[in-house]
């Protein structure tokens, strides 16, 4: 092997990295987004932070039962603490959480599911998720919002799902 065989064979090392490692990027991303269901959370609207109290939805914060198994929960994040901060569904139900803040910028985050969100003022950030699994979900903010951010906590109840309205 000559000397400029041996610089193509350098150059085609390079190549092939250089684009395999943006379609292996693509890939993680359309597995992400499709088949684990992570996805940025949409732009859900704009609301007055300083008039929440008369807003709606958040004028009643909490949790609503649209149809079997299918809510919504309205909540409001504010220094250092969630309204609602505990909920309960029964397993199965599909939750879109509905979230803004009243003050500064917080997250919203639901331990082993894709609710992730940050929660900023002015804007509603909106995401949906299934429980499956019976079991007390942790509630998290995880953006740091001031000296009480390490006790802004929540939880979400699980509950095992009522075997006689099943039909299981
Ligand atoms: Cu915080």
């Amino acid at each position: 092997m000559n000397q400029k065989q041996l610089g193509y064979l350098f150059e085609i090392a390079w190549i092939l990295p250089s684009v395999a490692v943006p379609i292996a990027f693509l890939v993680a991303i359309v597995i992400t987004a499709f088949a684990v269901g992570i996805s940025v959370p949409g732009e859900a609207g704009r609301v007055d932070p300083k008039t929440l109290n008369t807003t709606a939805p958040f004028d009643k914060p909490g949790l609503r039962e649209l149809a079997p198994g299918r809510y919504e929960a309205v909540i409001t994040a504010q220094l250092f603490n969630f309204t609602p901060g505990e909920l309960e569904i029964p397993a199965g139900s599909k939750v879109t959480f509905i979230v803004t803040s009243r003050d500064v910028i917080h997250g919203y985050k639901v331990e082993n599911t894709p609710i992730n969100m940050m929660i900023v003022p002015g804007q509603i950030s909106r995401m949906t998720t299934t429980f499956d699994q019976p079991g007390e979900y942790y509630v998290y903010c995880h953006e740091y919002c001031g000296g009480g951010h390490h006790l802004m906590a929540g939880k979400i109840i699980v509950t095992p799902a009522q075997s006689a309205s099943s039909g299981r």
